[in-house]
């Protein structure tokens, strides 16, 4: 079976990851250091974040030159030393894809700006004489004008135009690019801002926001917006699949398409597109178990149709860690525009239940870096070391990604917790000393630790991974599933704690008292079937 179907897939931000140099950045030097590390913690698979040559003005999704490695990461040479070394430790290399927009520093732009309106230079991206309604995603209008009047189009920060893809040497050249890293061995992409590269013919205005036929929640976002989910969309992924399997069979697409009409996010999963998608309504659900059965259920409803495996994402760099999600009293994802009071422990210990609960689910799981130690979002940032966009764009009225970004904390008790030498990039806190990986590594209890043995156990009961579950009937506010026949989950989500099947408990994500699990924590049981 490919692995693609089953894998945990750990994301590294390589800015906050490790750094080899002192210089205060994550590097691939410092990644390739820790890949025991990585080992170790019993994943399958890395998905890089964006390592290309970079002004970073949006954390490399701003990318310069798609054949080079922004110097503050390494070389060319090192990349491929690293997936070589990745290889030789057991660990399949997926990079990050940015096809949506580049950097108005590639060489593109800079063409576009200095050539005329009109002209072949401008027409690989979206330049018109006025722009239309569109704003962007990180705040205020899409559009920006150039010196000789005219404007063009940036979904993103303004530093990232938007690529035409109803141009023939865009398409030819990401081709190019995927056949560049397929070359150096990488086993896939993540695609980033998947199903936004078309946008209808003309970019027409939106819908108006006033008009009551149009329900405001889909003014901006859903079926019919001009700017995302384009049908066109669709043949653009079968030409890189038909790309990809020209390769070994063993090379994967992961997309990222925040579309969340199921019907319309399966289109990107049938069997000549992508492999598997990020599965964000589960990152967006409420703990709660009604909600959480219900997302369950309707993603294993819309890869089924597919035939796709589906994935299992707690966290990203883009979203409020899900510590501090967990310990909120509205703990669904929702955009970081205060600080709202946070019970640490309470997301804490939720955290550790939702780990096991996504591991044991059909289809692939990610650990976003940092996961696996538990940290949470860092709201005290000073506003001058702020780098989000987000947060610029807004005026600061959404704090922006900054917070789930904060390089990790690695040993010591100060930091930068032997990250690097210098400050790094972005200030950790004073206090995670009992954060650190060292610090939890020896230690049994910790979410480290919990993470190692549920990958392990993971890895080698054959229940796990892709394949199916059947709910088990159970008390109110618990969820309970098996795999295969003697091989069960069940999260307790209700206050009080409940009996736990009799069987051999493999691991609980709180310690069992005799038969019984506390609230907010799941068990793996083998049940005597
Ligand atoms: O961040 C989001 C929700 O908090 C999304 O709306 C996000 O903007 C969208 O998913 C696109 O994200 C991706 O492309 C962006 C980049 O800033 C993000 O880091 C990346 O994950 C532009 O390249
Ligand atoms: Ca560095």
């Amino acid at each position: 079976m490919s692995w693609w179907r089953s894998a945990a897939i750990y994301q590294v931000y390589l800015r906050s990851f490790a750094d080899g140099n002192g210089d205060g950045i994550g590097d691939l030097a410092g990644l390739e250091q820790r890949l025991p590390y990585l080992r170790d913690l019993g994943v399958d698979a890395l998905w890089i974040a964006p390592w290309y040559v970079s002004p970073m003005a949006d954390g490399g999704y701003d990318v310069a030159d798609y054949r080079m490695i922004d110097p503050s990461f390494g070389s060319l040479a090192g990349a491929e030393h690293f997936i070589g070394a990745a290889h030789e430790h057991g660990l399949r290399v997926i990079i990050d894809i940015v096809p949506n927009h580049t950097s108005d520093e590639h060489v593109w732009f800079q063409e576009a700006l200095r050539a005329a309106p009109g002209s072949p230079e401008r027409a690989r991206y979206h330049f018109r004489d006025s722009p239309n309604n569109w704003p962007s995603r990180f705040g205020g209008p899409a559009w920006t004008q150039v010196p000789d009047g005219q404007w063009y189009l940036h979904l993103f920060d303004a530093k990232q135009p938007d690529l035409n893809w109803e141009n023939p040497q865009v398409r030819a050249e990401f081709k190019s690019i995927l056949r560049f890293w397929l070359d150096r061995g990488v086993d896939g992409f993540r695609i980033d801002v998947a199903d936004r590269l078309v946008k209808q013919h003309g970019l027409p205005d939106k819908a108006d926001p006033g008009n009551p036929d149009v329900p405001p929640a889909y003014v901006y976002e859903g079926p019919g917006a001009p700017d995302k989910d384009r049908p066109e969309v669709h043949e653009i992924f079968r030409s890189w699949r038909r790309l990809l399997n020209e390769y070994d069979g063993e090379r994967t697409f992961v997309g990222e398409m925040w579309v969340r009409d199921p019907d319309r996010f399966a289109l990107y999963l049938r069997p000549d597109e992508l492999h598997t998608a990020f599965n964000f309504a589960f990152l967006r659900c409420a703990w709660e178990p009604a909600a959480l059965r219900e997302v369950i259920d309707q993603t294993l409803e819309t890869h089924r149709k597919v035939a796709a495996p589906p994935t299992w994402v707690l966290s990203n760099h883009d979203v409020t860690r899900h510590v501090t999600r967990y310990g909120r009293e509205d703990t669904r994802f929702t955009k970081r525009v205060h600080d709202v009071p946070t019970d640490l422990e309470l997301g804490t210990r939720r955290a550790r239940a939702a780990a096991l609960l996504s591991m044991a689910l059909p289809g692939n799981v990610y650990v976003y870096q940092g996961d696996e130690l538990g940290l949470p979002e860092v709201f005290d940032l000073p506003d001058e070391v702020r780098q989000d966009p987000v947060f610029r764009r807004t005026g600061g009225r959404d704090l922006g990604r900054d917070g789930c970004r904060v390089p990790l904390p690695w040993e010591g008790e100060e930091p930068p917790f032997g990250f690097g030498s210098d400050g790094t990039w972005l200030p950790q806190p004073e206090d995670w000393q009992g954060l650190t990986a060292a610090s939890q590594a020896d230690d049994a209890g910790s979410m480290l630790a919990l993470y190692r043995l549920a990958l392990r156990i993971r890895r080698h009961e054959p229940a796990l991974g892709d394949g199916k579950l059947r709910w088990l009937p159970s008390e109110e506010g618990v969820l309970a599933f098996e795999r295969d026949p003697g091989f069960v989950c069940l999260v307790n989500l209700s206050d009080s704690p409940v009996r736990v099947p009799a069987g051999t408990p493999l691991l609980a994500s709180t310690e069992l008292a005799g038969d019984e699990l506390g609230p907010d924590a799941t068990v793996w049981i083998h049940t005597e079937a």
